[in-house]
């Protein structure tokens, strides 16, 4: 019999072959999708975020374990779509205009998928009106990346056109330029200072 256990640590070893199929056991051996989800993929994402934050693992362990979530959600996303169960939350990020960088971006995406939000990954160079877009879509969070000194700037815009038009969503901000400072400055609901930590504020940003 396939184990949750036994997901958890193949993810966090990076297999994604041998997560795709335990995850289709678990799901043969009729265990509920939302339990492999959550016990399983959710549960191992969690421990390579703590690891991450606590420097013990680096950025290509934490890829190669969300390569191995892609895996095993691959199985599952089908079944979640189908019976209808909810992800924690909606989550629509991208790199603010005129920023190309993208692999911090991109982690944060990863963690966040991780966590079982629904992930709307806006991409880079992305102009305020495509934030205001995916917030009247109904993206519950929309997390701005920004590397450059330059660009950080472009938040500020982002910012004053979502609550221009009165967008409920809250506002996460983070990338190497960015500080608490500048979130508390600009009217973000939240900074984070890496992927792990920026889930962590994500998930109570949308609870309060
Ligand atoms: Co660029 N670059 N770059 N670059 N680049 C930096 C950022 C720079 C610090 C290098 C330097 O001069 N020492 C410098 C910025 C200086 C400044 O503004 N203060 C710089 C520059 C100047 C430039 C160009 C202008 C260079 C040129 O053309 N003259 C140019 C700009 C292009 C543009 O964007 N318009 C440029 C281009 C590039 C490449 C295309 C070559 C490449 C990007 C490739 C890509 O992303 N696909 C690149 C790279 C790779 C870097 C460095 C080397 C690495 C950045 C990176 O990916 N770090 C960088 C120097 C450095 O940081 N050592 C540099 C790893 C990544 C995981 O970290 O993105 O910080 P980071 O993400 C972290 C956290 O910040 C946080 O979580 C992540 C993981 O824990 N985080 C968030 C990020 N987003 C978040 C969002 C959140 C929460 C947390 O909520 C939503």
């Amino acid at each position: 019999m396939a184990s949750l256990n036994a997901i958890s640590e193949a993810l966090q070893k990076g297999k994604a072959d041998e997560v795709k199929a335990l995850v289709t056991q678990a799901l043969e051996e009729k265990v509920e999708a939302k339990k492999v989800l959550e016990e399983g993929l959710i549960a191992g994402m969690d421990i390579i975020g703590g690891r991450f934050k606590r420097n013990e693992i680096y950025i290509p362990e934490v890829l190669i374990a969300a390569r191995a979530m892609h895996a095993g959600m691959s199985v599952l996303e089908p079944i979640l779509i189908e019976s209808g169960v909810k992800m924690i939350g909606k989550l629509a990020i991208g790199t603010v205009k005129g920023d190309l960088h993208d692999i911090g971006k991109n982690l944060v995406a990863m963690m966040y998928k991780g966590a079982g939000f629904d992930v709307q990954d806006l991409g880079v160079d992305v102009a305020a009106e495509k934030f205001v877009q995916a917030s009247d879509d109904g993206a519950d969070l929309v997390g701005l990346s920004a590397l450059l000194t330059t660009t950080m700037v472009q938040m500020k815009n982002v910012i004053e056109s979502l609550k221009e038009k009165g967008s409920k969503a809250k506002i996460i901000i983070g990338g190497a330029p960015v500080t608490q400072n500048y979130c508390d400055e600009i009217g973000a609901h939240g900074y984070a200072a890496d992927a792990a930590t920026a889930v962590e504020i994500g998930k109570a940003l949308i609870k309060a």
